[in-house]
């Protein structure tokens, strides 16, 4: 084990940190997209239901784990388990995690390429290279393989420098710096034409659409990958949080911040699409369907800041740098869950273990963009359609089934001693018993038969 471990040094910046990593592409792309192809404001009532009653029970259990444990993923998940077979599973719990969220990190550092390269094109147009500017809009090899390698070192960077001076610091200068920038775009883009239109058809819900089981799958999914759970990030933060803190008000926390940004995004975005309809740019068929969800970042939304002359410039640079910062603090988490398990099993040196697990991480990633057609959408669907379910019910599982409750009460109530006595522990543990793991399981039944 290695000498000291790191913690966050407050609320703010474990808080910072742990909505960093939930609030990322999932929220700032995935949320707006799938409510605009899922009848609005049911699918945004939906989401907010479930995320409060079912992604933040298992957040809980997620973090609470990880506290306990004070340790990774794996050896947190065996410090609750009783027997040979249960530390057994553990690891493939836990170990599971640390790929999962190794491979996120792997097609999200491409993603994340992308957006850095469309920041920098706006810059590029403004001092007059234009054949930088066509080499940073175009889709290319060097391209990708130079802004996926970019971005891991970043990542490496930062990760690199701990959890104190690392992870926190960072979470707490980006995370501000996302908020305003979405608040001066939204604002930006309220005082367009069409945006009046788009608020509505995100505020005014279609009730007969709010039980289709399409909908409430989807939603659920959204929840459950935009918190991040079944990566092991969330136990792994959860280790790095002081026994004096308040753990269930901090998932509270993290889970409020995660579901207003989603919110806050979706005025963003879907207001820009009815503004972008009515500059003539094609967003949704006569029937009203959306056309084009994964092209709306990279084509239709280009399309409505080219249509803006000059001011387009800044738009586009503030909305990609937005996109960057949001993918930035999603992908330091992911980094953490592998390098924290190599610094503690192999007694590696922090900045060796980040280098090296960088390294294969953008091996990875470099095999995914050389072999874009077969693997991309494979991996995507692989994280996040099978193992984060799957990992997140086991991580239910656990904490219903397998953690003794005296125990379990006591963890929790280290930071929060009025908690025997509240509704929290009324409901909880048998949420986690019985509920999370059914509705998982159905998400995860339904997606694979969707
Ligand atoms: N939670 C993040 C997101 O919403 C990822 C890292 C799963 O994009």
């Amino acid at each position: 084990m290695s000498a000291v471990r790191g913690e966050f040094s407050s609320r703010f910046g474990f808080i910072m940190a742990a909505a960093g990593s939930a609030v990322g592409l999932g929220n700032i792309w995935g949320f707006p997209t799938q409510t605009a192809s899922n009848g609005g404001a049911a699918f945004l009532i939906a989401y907010l239901v479930l995320a409060f009653c079912l992604a933040y029970p298992a957040l809980m259990a997620e973090l609470t784990i990880g506290r306990h444990g004070q340790a990774n993923a794996v050896s947190s998940l065996r410090k609750i388990s009783n027997n040979l077979l249960q530390k057994r599973f553990a690891f493939v719990v836990g170990f599971g995690g640390i790929i999962c969220a190794g491979l996120i990190l792997s097609f999200y550092a491409i993603v994340a390429g992308w957006m850095i390269s469309a920041t920098l094109e706006p810059i590029a147009t403004l001092v007059g290279s234009e054949s930088s500017s066509t080499w940073l809009s175009e889709q290319s090899l060097s391209r990708n393989l130079i802004f996926t390698a970019g971005f891991i070192i970043l990542t490496v960077a930062i990760i690199s420098r701990g959890v104190e001076n690392g992870i926190e610091k960072w979470s707490k200068r980006l995370m501000p710096a996302l908020l305003t920038i979405l608040f001066a775009l939204i604002i930006y883009v309220m005082m367009q034409e069409g945006a009046m239109t788009g608020l509505k058809a995100y505020l005014v819900p279609d009730f007969n659409s709010i039980l289709d089981p399409e909908l409430l799958v989807s939603a659920l999914g959204q929840a459950f990958f935009s918190l991040s759970l079944g990566t092991s990030v969330m136990i792994i933060y959860g280790s790095y949080i002081s026994k004096k803190e308040n753990l269930v008000s901090l998932g509270a926390y993290v889970t409020l911040i995660d579901v207003f940004i989603a919110f806050v995004a979706g005025l963003l975005i879907i207001p820009a699409m009815y503004v972008a309809q009515a500059q003539g740019v094609e967003i949704f068929s006569a029937t009203g369907e959306l056309l084009s969800e994964d092209t709306l970042v990279f084509q239709v939304l280009p399309a409505l800041f080219d249509g803006m002359g000059t001011i387009g410039l800044f738009v586009g640079f503030a909305f990609f740098a937005l996109m960057s910062i949001a993918a930035l603090t999603s992908s330091i988490s992911m980094l953490e869950a592998p390098v924290s398990y190599a610094v503690e099993r192999f007694d590696l040196g922090r900045v060796k273990a980040t280098w090296l697990i960088g390294t294969i991480i953008a091996l990875v990633s470099f095999t995914i963009v050389l072999n874009f057609n077969v693997l991309f959408g494979l991996v995507i669907a692989l994280t996040t359609k099978f193992s984060q379910p799957i990992l997140g019910l086991m991580c239910c599982l656990f904490v219903g089934w397998i953690w003794y409750r005296n125990s379990l009460l006591n963890e929790i109530q280290q930071g929060c001693p009025e908690v025997a006595s509240s509704l929290f522990w009324k409901i909880w543990p048998w949420y986690i018993r019985f509920i999370c793991p059914i509705a998982i399981g159905l998400v995860f039944v339904s997606s694979l038969l969707g």
